[in-house]
């Protein structure tokens, strides 16, 4: 079975308030890797309800994910994009995956911790098992590079062990490559405009923490006026942003949003009061989010059409996923 040495993987959970976080630290970075990569990106409608989601909800998620890809640039005709449960090679290497990875591994996965919280006896199942799915995604299509934002850093090692396991359990050296992180650019991590030291996500019970991508222009103008910061001006170098984690964030913005560097950023504003960059970085924002979310107003008007896009991404990834479900059974012992 031939391995191809550029297969990417990689997915957004449907669970709606998709935000600036998701694009600049994974959806922006899929756009890039379309010209020398073979990219499937799918939307994980089966990590989602690892928490509940509402069904009505859950399709209209989906469909928001999926039209986040296309707007923001991904080219739907030469790369994959589907929603993981039309699938079915995810669940069921995952399973399989279940019978390799050791409960001691899953205990160390710090994101389960901080989304059971204190109540951990009443999280689902799916929930402390989710790396074990994250890994099936990426193994399915023997997939080598994954890019993800810094927080998904620990569950990719957790794959690459689980790779690693399996093909040492089963003898089959470099049947499962052992994926690569592809951790880009200035933002990889955004953190909550409420709380510097918290990321941004789609979970935070407040609006004002994360701009999302179907704020309109006066939305995102409010939230960043309201961005927690502090009285100082902004510093002249990086080493200054120490210990100020709103205005490092607010600066991080900028710089992935403007591709330039957090120096490059300094250089123009320092000694700046906030009322001068925030903004200078409400506009930044506005003129690179808003003919995305637009894009994906427009496309979220016609369900049929991405719908079709999902069907049309499953049969493609079913090509792949298939013939390596096979093979896994062999080896396996699966008759
Ligand atoms: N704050 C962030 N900064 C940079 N990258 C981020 N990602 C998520 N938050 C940030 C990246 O977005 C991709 C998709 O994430 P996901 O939706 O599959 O899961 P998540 O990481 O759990 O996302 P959220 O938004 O934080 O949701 P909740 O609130 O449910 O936990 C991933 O590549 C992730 O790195």
């Amino acid at each position: 079975m031939d391995q191809p040495q550029n297969r990417v993987f990689s997915g957004v959970q449907p669970t709606g308030n998709l935000h600036l976080g998701n694009y600049l630290g994974a959806i922006r970075n899929f756009v890039g890797l379309q010209h020398t990569h073979e990219c499937i990106y799918c939307v994980v409608d089966m990590h989602a309800i690892t928490v509940w989601q509402d069904p009505k909800e859950l399709a209209a998620n989906t469909r928001e994910v999926a039209a986040a890809y296309i707007a923001a640039g991904i080219d739907p005709s030469t790369n994959i994009i589907f929603n993981q449960s039309k699938v079915s090679a995810h669940a069921e290497l995952a399973w399989i995956l279940n019978c390799v990875v050791r409960i001691g591994w899953l205990n160390r996965m710090t994101q389960f911790k901080d989304k059971a919280g204190k109540d951990r006896e009443k999280a689902s199942v799916g929930l402390y098992t989710y790396p074990v799915l994250m890994a099936a995604d990426i193994l399915a299509y023997r997939a080598t590079h994954v890019p993800v934002g810094e927080d998904q850093k620990q569950h990719l090692e957790l794959a690459r062990d689980t790779a690693q396991k399996f093909n040492n359990d089963f003898g089959s050296p470099d049947f499962f490559p052992l994926p690569e992180p592809l951790i880009m650019g200035a933002a990889t991590r955004v953190m909550s405009l409420r709380d510097g030291t918290k990321k941004m996500s789609k979970s935070d019970p407040s609006d004002l923490s994360r701009i999302t991508m179907r704020d309109s222009a006066d939305d995102i103008a409010k939230k960043i006026r309201k961005a927690q910061t502090d009285p100082e001006p902004l510093p002249e170098s990086v080493e200054g942003l120490e210990g100020r984690p709103g205005a490092d964030n607010l600066v991080g913005i900028y710089a992935a949003l403007s591709d330039k560097t957090k120096a490059d950023v300094l250089a123009e504003f320092a000694g700046a009061q906030f009322s001068v960059f925030k903004p200078a970085l409400a506009d930044l924002a506005v003129e690179k989010l808003s003919p995305i979310t637009n894009e994906m107003k427009r496309l979220m008007e016609d369900p049929a059409y991405i719908d079709g896009i999902l069907e049309k991404g499953a049969v493609r990834a079913r090509a792949i996923a298939d013939p390596i479900l096979a093979r896994v059974r062999e080896i396996a012992g699966f008759i």
